[in-house]
């Protein structure tokens, strides 16, 4: 039986990707950090909790001797770390908070790996945050394409890709670097573009809201569903040679765009729900993100089942159950 280490496994893509894996047989690993109301903290695994291949145990990232014990005790085949300080926003406001997570979090990761299970291979979650606003002549990012971050997460994430690379050449060990664009599903936090909106429009056809204030509605993402980019994470890792990959659609939509098509879904005019309200801005924002994941889909052959609007349905459907009447 293969063993998988995951840190956030919490997270969203952190909990798909333990289903995955425990569908294919692994015993996985989920590194849990300390909160004060451990009820509420592994809602999005609550499904898998029982599965006796499934085992938690308490540790954090900036916490490097409870990274040691649990790599030692478990000899890990493959580690997939998911764990960061995520949201680009926040990362303006604790900027330490969010670096030291993601560039001391990601050293302490592999320096961990190189001391108790160096063969073992490793997936590090890079972002497209990491391009900032630099592009390629035909609009699309690509694996070669110039990182010039515009948030503190785009450029923790940057030193986190290139340690990982570093790594991968001295030392010669496998690690992989994803650089996925923004993905999504009912498991998104709420405070995200994509589930806020949803919340927001289902809350308002249902009488419970008024009105949605949000920010910048003419910044474009190229949206995928978390699904499809958790497959991408464990496909790069049987690889036979460790690489960095693009994971995105290809396809591109404004926060403009995805308010009419969930309002208008919900039989609604968005104009007359939505507001502006700068809080909401960022000091610097990235402006439009599309992707071209031509490498994964030769080189993994990575498919994606979601189309933007099959996402954007489930996403409607799940929640309009959580929503009380
Ligand atoms: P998420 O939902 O915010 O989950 C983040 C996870 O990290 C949670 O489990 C969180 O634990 C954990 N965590 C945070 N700080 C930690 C620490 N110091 N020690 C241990 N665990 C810690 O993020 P996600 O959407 O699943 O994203 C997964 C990874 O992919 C992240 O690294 C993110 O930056 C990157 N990424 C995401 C996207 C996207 O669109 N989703 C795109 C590109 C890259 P708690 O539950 O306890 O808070
Ligand atoms: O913002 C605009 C906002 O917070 C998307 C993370 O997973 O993907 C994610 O980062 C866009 C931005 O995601 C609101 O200004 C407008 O242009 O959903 P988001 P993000 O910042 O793109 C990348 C790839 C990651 O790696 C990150 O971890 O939507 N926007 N109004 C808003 N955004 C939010 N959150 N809230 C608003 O009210």
């Amino acid at each position: 039986m293969r063993t998988a280490i995951i840190t956030g496994i919490t997270g969203q893509d952190g909990s798909f990707l333990a289903e995955l894996l425990l569908e294919k047989g692994y015993r996985v690993v989920g590194i849990v950090r300390r909160h004060s109301t451990p009820e509420t903290q592994t809602k999005r695994i609550e499904n898998i909790k029982g599965n006796p291949n499934l085992i938690l145990e308490y540790g954090d990232l900036l916490d490097l001797p409870s990274l040691l014990h649990i790599f030692r005790e478990y000899n890990p085949q493959e580690i997939y770390n998911l764990a960061a300080q995520s949201h680009v926003k926040v990362s303006f406001g604790q900027p330490s908070f969010t670096t030291d997570t993601i560039t001391t979090g990601t050293l302490n990761v592999l320096e961990a790996a190189r001391v108790c299970c160096p063969d073992a291979r490793i997936y590090l979650a890079g972002s497209s945050e990491m391009y900032g606003n630099e592009r390629d002549s035909d609009g699309y990012r690509r694996e070669t394409t110039i990182m010039k971050p515009v948030s503190p997460y785009g450029c923790a994430k940057v030193y986190g890709f290139h340690l990982g690379r570093t790594y991968r050449e001295a030392y010669g060990m496998f690690i992989c670097n994803g650089i996925l664009f923004n993905h999504e599903s009912s498991r998104r936090g709420l405070n995200f573009v994509t589930n806020k909106i949803v919340e927001g429009a289902i809350k308002i056809s249902k009488g419970k809201q008024e009105k949605l204030a949000l920010g910048n509605l003419n910044a474009t993402r190229d949206w995928g569903h978390a699904r499809d980019y958790v497959r991408a994470m464990w496909l790069m890792l049987q690889h036979d040679k460790p690489d960095d990959y693009v994971c995105a659609t290809g396809e591109s939509h404004s926060v403009r765009e995805l308010c009419h098509l969930v309002f208008s879904k919900l039989g609604l005019t968005y104009e007359e729900y939505v507001t502006v309200d700068p809080k909401y801005y960022r000091p610097y924002e990235l402006d439009d993100l599309k992707g071209d994941p031509s490498k994964a889909e030769k080189v993994l052959n990575w498919y994606k089942d979601y189309t933007f609007e099959s996402m954007i349905d489930e996403m409607i459907t799940n929640m309009y159950l959580v929503v009380k009447e």
